[in-house]
């Protein structure tokens, strides 16, 4: 059983060290390298692309039609994408939804129960081949996650600042989380859910050997 720390103000994870937001660095958004321009050089080159077709489309315009001439053509477009549209959905819906619930992807070797409150993490390993706070690498650990007030997240990032799983931590629900660590070494807890006043400093960390 470990009981974690209770939060504190200062964050020992990299990239949510807290400095007040007037002394905000990009940096501070910059996790796993280049992700935040890469995010924003994407947003750009959608914007500009919309507002290259919506410029074509308005030019592309030469005589005004009178709304009696054009409205029957449109009604008609305007069905055809519906039922377009309707199939996209469904068939998304389909390929996305049909590994759902997540089982586990084989039997757990650990177990550990975790439990949000504002503004701590209590995390304890409650089943495993070697008891006590040890979880091991490459041996699937199941979270089962839930809360004790408010809705948190919990997200677990790697060293490098790099999330690799996270699941909500609702009251009265518990979440299944399942997650093989690839490496031995220390990692961080970080709710993901904005949950009050010290929301930035609920975070711990995960010993993994
Ligand atoms: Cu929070």
């Amino acid at each position: 059983m470990s009981k974690c720390v209770p939060a504190v103000l200062e964050s020992d994870f990299p990239s949510f060290q807290f400095r007040g937001w007037g002394e905000l660095k990009t940096e501070d958004f910059t996790i796993g390298g280049t992700m935040v321009w890469n995010a924003g050089l994407l947003t750009l080159g959608g914007t500009l692309i919309i507002f290259g077709f919506t410029f074509w489309l308005i030019n592309s315009t030469k005589s005004p039609a009178e709304p009696g001439e054009v409205a029957p053509k449109i009604y008609g477009m305007r069905k055809k994408y519906f039922v377009l549209l309707l199939l996209l959905i469904v068939l998304t819906l389909f390929v996305s939804l049909r590994g759902l619930p997540y089982f586990a992807p084989g039997a757990p070797v650990y177990k550990v129960n975790v439990e949000g409150t504002m503004w701590y993490w209590d995390i304890a390993q409650v089943e495993g081949p070697r008891r006590g706070s040890v979880i091991e690498a490459g041996k699937l650990v199941e979270f089962t996650i839930t809360s004790s007030d408010v809705n948190h997240g919990m997200g677990i990032y790697n060293q490098a600042g790099e999330l690799l799983t996270q699941t909500q931590a609702m009251p009265g629900y518990p979440s299944k989380l399942y997650y093989t660590f690839e490496q031995p070494g220390t990692y961080f807890v970080v709710c993901m859910e904005y949950c009050g006043l010290a929301h930035h400093a609920m975070n711990t960390t995960l010993q993994v050997q």
